[in-house]
């Protein structure tokens, strides 16, 4: 037998047990019905998208601020003209939703935006939801829950109820990077603190993520760090990461998500749109992993380059669990070449993808994309073991790739809440 043909009925063994879904999506910026008008979902949201916005603004003729004016229909059809009609779809973001319209049933190229928004108008925001869940076969969403965002501490004081398939994670940016900015809306919401860090304002922090902590009830916290970051260099957000939230999670049990990498407002012009990605110094993590050994930590980091460095520091570490292809490299090219890299030095212990889904259906296409190229990568390694004589079972196929896919996360972090 060929190893094309080996490998291509592992393919179709492992394609069976990754379309029989069951995954747990991580990461996203999702939100459970019980969130009103945080969720986002629609043709419109799904053109509007940041990735579709920026690779939008390499082809309009408009300047980001005459487009931001706009309302979002008008936005969404200067996108779909410049990314659909006037070009091929090419890139991920447009291949992807060109995916998403078709597992929905709909032909793009014959129905026209026109078409496609008339469908939409009979679709039911929670039944929609779960046609996304179903269609992506994710059975957990973890969302991205910020109680210093007024809109979501809205949704937690009117105390709606809450959806199994939706977990919490809280995330902390604002208050730890940016306490200058944030520290009015913690004021605001009765806490005794002021922009200077006294240690009154210290414990009252700590007091806000105990109060927060209780009523989101999270499975982790989660920050995303600049390329630089360091943990002693004297700064506000070096002292209030170290003294507020490492003592928290501390305190807690709480595993803490670290997105290491990304540049906030490269183009500020592009507002959501224009963030960016830089190699970061990965001994910071290295000394937390090493200082803070019962502390439990969920690593991601954005830039290709750092990929490699950040699985041999995971075979260093026991307490650091490598998860998805962020962002910028969520791209079937370097999704396969991180996912590779992990297999050949961690084994299946990490976790393969988030989806990093900010629009419902992306949860449709990113997932359908990735379970592509795991399918590959994973086919070629068990290939390599059927050639030397080691046959795995369809049974623990089935387990490799729930370790893969959250079950590993869910053994890290101790089981996800529902919100
Ligand atoms: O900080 C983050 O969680 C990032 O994922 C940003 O939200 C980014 O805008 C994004 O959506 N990336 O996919
Ligand atoms: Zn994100």
């Amino acid at each position: 037998m060929t190893d094309a043909v080996r490998t291509q009925r592992w393919k179709s063994k492992v394609s069976r047990v990754l379309a029989s879904g069951g995954t747990t999506d991580i990461h996203t910026h999702l939100y459970g019905p019980r969130f009103g008008d945080l969720v986002s979902w629609g043709i419109d949201d799904q053109l509007t998208y940041h990735y579709l916005v920026a690779e939008s603004f390499r082809v309009l003729k408009l300047s980001p601020k005459d487009f931001f004016i706009l309302p979002k229909s008008r936005q969404a059809e200067l996108v779909w003209e410049a990314l659909f009609v006037g070009q091929s779809p090419l890139s991920e973001a447009t291949i992807g939703l060109v995916t998403t319209l078709n597992a929905l049933g709909l032909d793009p190229r014959k129905d026209g935006l026109a078409g496609i928004r008339r469908w939409y108008a009979g679709q039911k925001r929670a039944d929609f939801i779960s046609k996304c869940l179903d269609l992506s076969g994710v059975q957990s969403v973890y969302m991205t829950n910020s109680p210093v965002d007024p809109v979501e501490a809205a949704c937690w004081n009117n105390g709606a109820k809450g959806d199994e398939r939706f977990k919490t994670a809280l995330r902390v940016d604002g208050l730890i990077l940016n306490w200058a900015d944030t520290a009015k809306t913690v004021a605001n919401q009765g806490f005794k603190v002021g922009k200077t860090l006294t240690g009154k304002t210290i414990r009252e922090i700590r007091r806000f993520l105990d109060v927060w902590t209780a009523r989101m009830n999270p499975a982790y916290a989660m920050i995303s760090l600049p390329p630089d970051f360091r943990t002693e260099d004297g700064s506000q957000r070096a002292s209030l990461f170290r003294d507020v939230l490492l003592a928290h999670c501390a305190e807690h049990g709480l595993p803490l998500a670290l997105m290491i990498g990304v540049k906030r407002s490269v183009n500020p012009a592009l507002g959501m749109a224009g963030d960016g990605s830089g190699l970061a110094d990965l001994r910071t993590l290295e000394d937390l992993c090493r200082s803070f050994p019962a502390q439990r930590f969920l690593v991601t980091v954005l830039a290709r380059e750092n990929q490699h460095e950040l699985c041999v520091l995971a075979r260093k570490f026991g307490n650091l669990h490598p998860f998805g292809c962020w962002w910028f490299t969520n791209i079937p090219s370097i999704i396969n070449e991180i996912t590779r890299m992990r297999l050949e030095l961690l084994g299946p212990t990490f976790t393969a993808q988030h989806s990093d889904s900010r629009v419902t259906e992306h949860l449709i296409y990113k997932w359908s994309h990735t379970r592509e190229i795991l399918a590959d990568v994973l086919a070629s390694h068990y290939a390599r073991l059927d050639a030397s004589g080691w046959l795995v079972s369809p049974a623990e196929i089935k387990r490799d790739i729930h370790a893969l896919t959250g079950g590993g996360f869910e053994s890290f972090v101790g089981g996800g809440r529902a919100a």
